[in-house]
């Protein structure tokens, strides 16, 4: 198992929507620990494969108080948005030092499969529902500074932007 580097916005493979998995084998198996190890690393509830550079359609998530219930979804889509919102204060593992409250739908319908391609679904409410939108929001190309004012996104594009630089030089 590997801890893997997280990409930072604005790094542009962000923006990459993410292909299907069609082979359900040792590099996917691999990756799944990879990222699973990462995510927990990184104190994270959730990691999209695109957060550590690979643009396949592959998600891990823990939401439990004790860390110890992993959830993946490989291929995941929302097949049901039901009606009603909530809003919550979100953080990305992308996005370091931000926080953005986004609207989404309270309950969704999710249909994925699991690490051995079986299909599955699953109904979703509260944190998990937030979670899994915010993740399949990674699948797409999308990140948590959409949501907010084209200002306001300037704003932390710069800021990250510095930061990253200024790293870059103390490496150098
Ligand atoms: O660790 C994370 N916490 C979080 C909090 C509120 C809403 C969504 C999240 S997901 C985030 C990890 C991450 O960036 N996943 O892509
Ligand atoms: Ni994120």
């Amino acid at each position: 198992m590997a801890i893997r580097d997280i990409l930072t916005y604005p790094d542009p493979r962000l923006r990459k929507s993410s292909e299907p998995v069609r082979e359900f084998d040792d590099d996917l198996h691999q990756l799944i620990r990879d990222m699973t190890e990462t995510m927990y690393a990184a104190s994270g509830i959730g990691l999209a494969a695109i957060q550590v550079g690979v643009a396949r359609r592959v998600i891990v998530m823990d939401i439990s108080r004790d860390r110890n219930d992993l959830q993946v979804f490989i291929n995941p889509e929302v097949i049901d948005f039901e009606e009603g919102q909530v809003e919550f204060e979100e953080g990305c593992l992308s996005v370091p030092g931000v926080n953005a409250t986004v609207a989404r739908s309270a309950r969704v319908i999710i249909k994925a499969q699991d690490v051995s391609g079986i299909p599955f679904e699953r109904e979703a409410d509260e944190l998990l529902a937030v979670c899994i939108q915010h993740e399949v929001d990674h699948l797409n190309g999308k990140v948590i500074v959409d949501y907010l004012s084209s200002v306001k996104r300037d704003r932390i594009r710069k800021k990250l932007k510095k930061e990253l630089l200024s790293m870059e030089n103390q490496a150098a």
